[in-house]
C-alpha cells in the first residue's frame, strides 16, 4: 500500500528542486492520483490504446515508467503475439520499487524489462507503442525534438506515441484560470495551500510545460502525420500521434 503524501505539509527552510527519490517513491501513487486530474482514466485508457496498436513481434515502450502503472495497464490488455514491454526510468528508487510491484503482477505472461536508464540513452527500435506519460515535461526543452524524432524513427508504420503532459496556455487569462482550478482540484484532494505552494516552487525549474500547439508542431516536425488530443482535464492533456 502507498503511504499518503505529506512531503510539503510543513514549512521547509530551503526548497530544493523536486527529485524522484525514495521519499517520493513511498508516496508516489497517492501523490500522482491527488495531483494529476484524470490519472486513473489515462492509465486505464493507455491499456485500450495498447490493445489496439500493439503489433506482433514488436516492442512497446514505457518511457519514464516510475512504478510501472502504464506498463501494467498495457500488459493486462495486449493480445498481440510475441510482444514485449521495455520500461525505463532514471530514478533507481523508482525502478527498484517498480520491479517488486511487477513481480507480483499475474495479469499476463508478456515479458517486461524494467531498467534504470536515461531515456536519451535508450534505443527505440521495432516499436508499435511508445508511451511517455508525464515524462517529456521533465526533459530539457532543447532535447525534446531530438527525442521525439528518435521515437518516430523507432516506430513501425501504424505505430503510436501516447504523450501525456501538463500544459501551458498562451493567453494569460486562460493560464491563470486553469492553474487556479487545478489548485482547487488539489485542495479538494486534501492538499493545503502551503503544500500546493511549496510543491509549485520545487517543480518550477524541473517541470517545464508547453502549449498544445507547441507539442503538436513538434510531433509534426518529427514526422508524425496525425496527432490529436484524446484527453484533457484543466492543464493536463494526453495526445496520441500515429506514424
Ligand atoms: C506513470 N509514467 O505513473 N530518463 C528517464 N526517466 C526520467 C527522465 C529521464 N531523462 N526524466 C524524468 N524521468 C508514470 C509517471 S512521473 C510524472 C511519470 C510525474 C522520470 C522520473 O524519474 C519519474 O519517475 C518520471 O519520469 C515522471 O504513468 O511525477 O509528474
Amino acid at each position: 500500500m502507498s503511504q499518503s503524501d505529506s512531503i510539503y505539509a510543513s514549512p521547509l527552510d530551503t526548497l530544493i528542486d523536486f527529485r524522484f527519490d525514495e521519499r517520493v517513491v513511498d508516496v508516489f501513487p497517492d501523490m500522482i492520483q491527488r495531483s494529476v486530474p484524470g490519472y486513473g482514466t489515462i492509465i486505464s485508457t493507455i491499456g485500450v490504446f495498447a490493445a489496439k496498436y500493439a503489433q506482433e513481434n514488436s516492442h512497446c515502450y514505457d518511457l519514464g515508467c516510475s512504478l510501472g502503472a502504464v506498463t501494467l495497464s498495457m500488459r493486462q490488455r495486449i493480445k498481440a503475439e510475441n510482444c514485449d514491454i521495455i520500461a525505463v526510468d532514471n530514478s533507481q528508487a523508482m525502478i527498484e520499487r517498480g520491479q517488486k510491484i511487477l513481480e507480483s503482477d499475474r495479469s499476463s505472461t508478456i515479458p517486461v524489462t524494467m531498467t534504470c536508464a536515461d531515456i536519451n540513452d535508450v534505443d527505440i527500435e521495432n516499436a508499435s507503442v511508445v508511451v511517455m506519460n508525464f515524462t517529456l515535461q521533465f526533459i530539457p526543452l532543447e532535447e525534446r525534438l531530438a527525442l521525439i524524432k528518435r521515437i518516430y524513427q523507432g516506430l513501425k508504420p501504424g505505430g503510436v506515441l501516447i504523450l501525456s503532459e501538463k500544459i501551458a496556455f498562451d493567453e494569460p487569462e486562460r493560464q491563470a484560470f486553469q492553474i487556479d482550478i487545478h489548485h482547487d482540484f488539489k485542495r479538494a484532494n486534501g492538499y493545503s495551500d502551503l503544500e500546493i505552494s511549496q510543491k509549485r516552487t520545487a517543480l518550477e525549474n524541473v517541470l517545464i510545460p508547453e502549449t498544445i500547439a507547441t507539442h503538436q508542431q513538434r510531433l509534426n516536425d518529427a514526422g508524425f502525420s496525425f496527432s490529436d488530443v484524446w484527453f484533457q482535464c484543466f492543464n493536463f492533456i494526453s495526445l496520441v500521434a500515429v506514424k
